[in-house]
């Protein structure tokens, strides 16, 4: 027998950053009770669902999420009490309640908060872990992209670039673990003694100001070799330029460095920079709606680069299929709260996979202490995670739930 939904609430509470941000919860028959809290961005596309805010100067500067909590508490509340507990059926009443193209109706934010607790009730309700409920068998567990440098809008220091990450590539994720941890280490003593700020951003990884964005590079490269692993082979390097925010409409030109690139300037210092350093993934190498640059630069390095679509796709399977239509990118980034839904995003995670697109789990820049996206990582097989750096508790959260699910599995032997 199916279990029956007999509650569902919400509440307003904060993010990393300070942010409100909405937390549902949402009981069943049973007794059982599972909570889900949502994550927000700050370099969000243009094409990602509406995540609702109050807009009310006198709270929360405007950011007060007490409209989309009364969309929970008033409106969906009332068609979910006495529903049975089936992901599809419940998401497709949420999408039906809302009934717009962009969830801006009754919010991305509360939609995604009932969409998730309801995956989360049902793994529960089937005594399963979530990545093991979400597992049609096979499971396995991601490499991480560790961002420990931050720039971009995550940070108030000079660098354009928005992420500096290392990808470790040890075997176990373990060891993935504890190689970059001892980096992040190194880099923080690296920078301290070149007198440069050790204070983090948004998603935990240094903010030091620096002369130039390749700086950056150049500071990762030491920090491994003295960790004492070989660069490109023990410890990858990964971007995400967040080319969105550096580019401007009128001149059609990026910034950075201190300088105006055309597109062309930007893929020849993109070819520069995978010349001279071990960098295996570029994300949003281009402004959200240039889809072409974002193909030539595919025909150019995509057999030896993952070119990363986040604000180009929005996890929505319509812009992914552009993309693979026009070859543009050959990764996808994954944020439940772009599209919404658990099953608008498992779905778009079906194409990717069925059309040889890497797939990238990924965190926000202001985040909870919900684990979700490590079990949907291990339960869907994605390839990869972004969670953040190795410090502030909420980017460790998650590399410490795959710390916890790798474990099991060495248990249980079935991994
Ligand atoms: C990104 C994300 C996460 P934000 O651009 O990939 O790192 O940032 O959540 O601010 O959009
Ligand atoms: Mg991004």
């Amino acid at each position: 027998m199916m279990a029956v939904i007999k509650d569902v609430y919400a509440r307003e509470v904060l993010d990393s950053r300070g942010n409100p941000t909405i937390e549902v919860e949402m009981t069943l028959d049973s007794g059982i009770c599972a909570t889900a809290s949502i994550p927000s961005g700050a370099s969000t596309g243009s094409r990602e669902a509406l995540e609702l805010r109050d807009n009310d100067p006198n709270r929360y500067h405007g950011k007060g999420v007490l409209l989309a909590i009364l969309n929970v508490n008033e409106i969906i509340r009332p068609k979910l009490i006495g529903q049975e507990l089936d992901q599809n059926k419940i998401d497709r009443l949420l999408l039906e309640l809302d009934g717009t193209f962009n969830k801006s109706k009754l919010g991305a934010n509360a939609i995604l908060g009932v969409s998730l607790a309801t995956i989360k009730a049902l793994a529960k309700e089937n005594h399963k872990e979530l990545y093991e409920y979400l597992s049609n068998g096979k499971v396995s567990m991601p490499i991480p992209f560790i961002n420990i440098i931050n720039g971009g809008v995550h940070a108030s220091n000079n660098l354009d670039i928005q992420e500096f990450m290392i990808v470790p590539m040890q075997k176990t994720f373990k060891e993935k673990i504890q190689a970059a941890s001892e980096v992040f280490m190194t880099l923080k003593e690296i920078l301290k003694n070149s007198n440069l700020s050790t204070a983090v951003g948004d998603e935990g990884g240094f903010a030091p100001n620096l002369k130039k964005n390749s700086d950056a590079l150049d500071f990762l490269m030491e920090a491994i070799n003295k960790s004492g692993y070989v660069p490109g082979q023990d410890i990858c390097i990964a971007l995400d330029i967040a080319a969105s925010e550096l580019y401007n409409k009128e001149t059609e030109c990026y910034h950075l460095d201190n300088r105006e690139l055309t597109k062309e300037e930007l893929t020849n210092y993109y070819l520069s920079l995978v010349r001279d350093y071990p960098i295996i993934s570029i994300e949003d190498p281009y402004y959200e709606d240039d889809f072409e640059s974002f193909h030539n630069l595919t025909k150019l390095i995509g057999k030896k680069v993952m070119l990363v679509g986040d604000d180009y796709f929005v996890t929505n399977a319509t812009y992914l299929n552009k993309g693979i239509e026009m070859e543009s990118g050959n990764a996808i980034l994954l944020k439940a709260n772009q599209i919404g839904t658990i099953s608008e995003m498992v779905k778009t995670i079906l194409i990717a996979k069925k059309n040889n697109y890497k797939t990238i789990i990924s965190h926000r820049s202001g985040e909870t202490l919900d684990t979700f996206i490590a079990d949907f990582a291990v339960g869907l097989n994605l390839h990869f995670i972004k969670s953040g750096s190795i410090s502030r508790g909420e980017r460790v959260a998650k590399y410490n739930r795959l710390l916890k699910i790798e474990e099991e599995l060495n248990n249980k032997k079935s991994f």
